[in-house]
Order: C-alpha cells, then sequence, then structure tokens
C-alpha cells in the first residue's frame, strides 16, 4: 500500500516531537501542516522541510490531498478540529485530554462513528516501553492474578517552563498528567467502576490542582491507588517515569525509579532493565514519552492500513476520560462516583 499522507494541526512545542515521530514511522509522511501563529508555522515547516503550510485549517481541508489528520492543538480546539475531519471524512488523531468536557467527548465520538472515520486518542503513556514490559509480565502470569495495584507519578519537575497554559488552567494535574496516569491504570487492571479521589494545590503561583490521590474498583475486583504530584521535591528527580507496584495472587511486579522491573514469584526474584530507547531525536529526560509518541503513531499507520481499531481509540479513551471527570467530581463532593453514570 502507499505511503499515507498526514497533515498536522497544532505546530507549538510537543508537535515538534510528533513531527519526528512521522519522520522515523513506517508508511507515513506529513504533506501539510497548519498553525494559526504564522511563526510557529514557519519554524516547523522550516525544520522539517513542509511547504504546504497554512493558518486555517478549514482552508487546509479544502485543499485536502491527505489521507489523516494529527490534531496537535490544545484542548480547545480538538472538538471543532474533530468535527471538521468528519466533516471531510479524515480519519483523525486527537491529542489528550480529549476535550473541554465529557459531553464533546461524547459528541466527537458519535460524528466520527457517523462519518464512518478513525478516532484515536493520541494517549501514548500505555506505549511507553517500561509499561508496555509490565504488560507482558501479567500477560505471562508470572504474578497470577493482580488483586492489588498502584500507579504513582510525582515529581517537582518545572512542567510550566515549556507549558506556560498549565498554570493556568483551573483544572490541572489530572486532566494534564493524571490523564495518562489513569489510563495506565485501565490499560494493566482493566476497566474501572468507581473512583474516589482526593486533591490539594501546593504551588501557590498555579491555578489549579497540583496533587491528586485516587483510589479505583476495577471491574475485575482489584483495586488500585493512582497518585500524582507535582509538588514533590526528591534527591533524583525521576520526571517523567510512572511507578508501578501490583501484587498478584502468584507474586509481586515493582516497577522503580531508573526504570527497573523488578518480579518476585515461587521461582525467585528477577530484575530487568525496561529503560526506553533514546531515539536519535530524542534528549533525557523525554526520551521515555518521546519514544512513545513514534510507538502510537507507528500503531497508528498499521491499524489505519489493517482497518482495525486502535489500542486508544476515541470509545476506549472515553474511559480513561469518565475517570478524569470522576476525579474532579469526588474530590469536589467527597464521595465515591460511579462511573457508569458518566457514560
Ligand atoms: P502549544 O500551545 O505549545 O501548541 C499548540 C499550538 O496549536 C500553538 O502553536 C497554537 O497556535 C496552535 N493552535 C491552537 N488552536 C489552533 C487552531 N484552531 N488551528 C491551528 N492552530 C492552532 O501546546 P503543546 O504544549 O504543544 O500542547 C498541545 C497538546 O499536546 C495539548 O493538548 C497537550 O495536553 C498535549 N501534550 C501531550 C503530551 C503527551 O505526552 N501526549 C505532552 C505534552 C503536551
Ligand atoms: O504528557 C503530558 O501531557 C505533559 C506532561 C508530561 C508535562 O504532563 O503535559
Amino acid at each position: 500500500m502507499a505511503e499515507l499522507r498526514g497533515a498536522l494541526i497544532g505546530c507549538g512545542f510537543f508537535a515538534v516531537n510528533q513531527m519526528h515521530g512521522w519522520a522515523l514511522a513506517q508508511g507515513a509522511g506529513i504533506v501539510a501542516i497548519c498553525d494559526r501563529d504564522p511563526q510557529r508555522l514557519a519554524i516547523v515547516g522550516d525544520q522539517f522541510g513542509i511547504s504546504r503550510r497554512y493558518t486555517d485549517a478549514a482552508a487546509m481541508f479544502a485543499d485536502g490531498g491527505f489521507d489523516f489528520v494529527d490534531i496537535a492543538t490544545t484542548v480547545q480546539s480538538h472538538r471543532a478540529l474533530v468535527e471538521m475531519a468528519a466533516a471531510h471524512k479524515v480519519p483523525a488523531i486527537c491529542q489528550k485530554p480529549f476535550a473541554p468536557s465529557l459531553a464533546d467527548a461524547k459528541a466527537m465520538v458519535a460524528v466520527t462513528n457517523a462519518a464512518g472515520i478513525a478516532l484515536m486518542i493520541h494517549e501514548n503513556f500505555r506505549w511507553q516501553t517500561p509499561i508496555q514490559a509490565v504488560r507482558k509480565v501479567l500477560d505471562s502470569g508470572a504474578i497470577g492474578t493482580p488483586f492489588w495495584g498502584r500507579f504513582s507519578f510525582r515529581s517537582g519537575f518545572d512542567v510550566f517552563a515549556a507549558q506556560p497554559y498549565l498554570g493556568e488552567a483551573p483544572r490541572f494535574i489530572i486532566e494534564d498528567l493524571g490523564i495518562h496516569t489513569l489510563d495506565i491504570a485501565r490499560y494493566i487492571l482493566g476497566d474501572v467502576h468507581s473512583l474516589t479521589a482526593r486533591t490539594r494545590r501546593i504551588n501557590p503561583k498555579i491555578k489549579g490542582e497540583d496533587v491528586a490521590t485516587m483510589l479505583l474498583d476495577h471491574d475485575s475486583g482489584a483495586t488500585s491507588i493512582v497518585d500524582v504530584s507535582y509538588a514533590t521535591r526528591q534527591e533524583t528527580e525521576p520526571f517523567p517515569e510512572t511507578l508501578i507496584e501490583l501484587d498478584g495472587s502468584e507474586g509481586t511486579l515493582r516497577l522503580t525509579q531508573g526504570y527497573a522491573l523488578t518480579v518476585t514469584n515461587g521461582d525467585g526474584t528477577v530484575t530487568t532493565d525496561v529503560s526506553p530507547a533514546l531515539l536519535p531525536f530524542a534528549s533525557r529526560p523525554w526520551h521515555n514519552i518521546q519514544e512513545s509518541v513514534l510507538l502510537i503513531q507507528q500503531h497508528w499507520v498499521d491499524a489505519l492500513k489493517a482497518g482495525t481499531e486502535t489500542s486508544t481509540s476515541g470509545a476506549d479513551n472515553l474511559k480513561t476520560f469518565a475517570l478524569v471527570e470522576a476525579a474532579y467530581q469526588s474530590a469536589a463532593s467527597g464521595q465515591l462516583v460511579e462511573i457508569g453514570t458518566l457514560l
């Protein structure tokens, strides 16, 4: 099959990683880019040698000539751009967070279903090499049936330097980062039927919460804790590592700082290095995230060619996004939230 032609909308901070990913992905390439900021358009267009450049997404869709669109803008524009893609019957990838609200996200799934086009949310954290390694251990049966888990991301890294908008939003860590951690919890322990959350703001310079602790009841019967913080200073800064603890009927698994995966069961204890690759365009400490960008984009190309549903399709990601909404509701009310009432 011929190389798939992609168009990318939003040439900001993170899109540079996506453009590098497209340059390395097999079977697809970017032929057109769009950003309403001409400066960003010029920087990314020149860096990646893209001559078709637009400041208006509607004009780019009208001209056409691409097989999919990669939406790398911030959340406010996601629904309008996905609706534009659906109107032109162009399969779409949309960055997380899915949408400003669960109602918007549901409408985006409905409009793409009605148009018969694929929608994938760029929820890349489950594609990280250490997270895939955890999944493989579970699938091998080495720890039996998991009954308890902890998914933890605690950092003091200054994320506001590269993404200043994160300090301005009334919702911060759950919507921006916890969304990834909640998705990993779903990916590893399965869907969730109820959630309880507590939040705090420690950094007085930002508007939203920067600490959250969530208790998840999974359909499988497992219980997990998802805890995230950007107010945690440690001797060795772990950004952007997600640390995982799983207890199972036959053993335990620990993914610890430095990408070490330790499995203990009746056969003893084995520790494996599950570090991500340092891709040619990548830089530490972001390389874990950067590699997962290439992996999710390759997954999109392969699925689009095969006509199969992606791992983080719109329909799948609604279930992660519902956990985000539930966490804010629970933190506000102090009560447990049943996920079924939201979906
Ligand atoms: P950014 O503000 O640096 O870039 C967004 C760009 O989109 C800007 O250049 C802006 O001009 C452009 N834009 C906005 N609306 C537009 C529209 N309607 N038409 C054309 N251009 C438009 O933001 P960022 O930090 O690159 O984040 C972008 C998205 O990526 C966010 O949703 C963020 O949450 C997500 N993100 C994901 C990861 C990840 O690992 N998956 C990491 C960082 C950021
Ligand atoms: O992955 C993200 O969405 C980023 C960061 C890791 C900084 O939270 O915004």
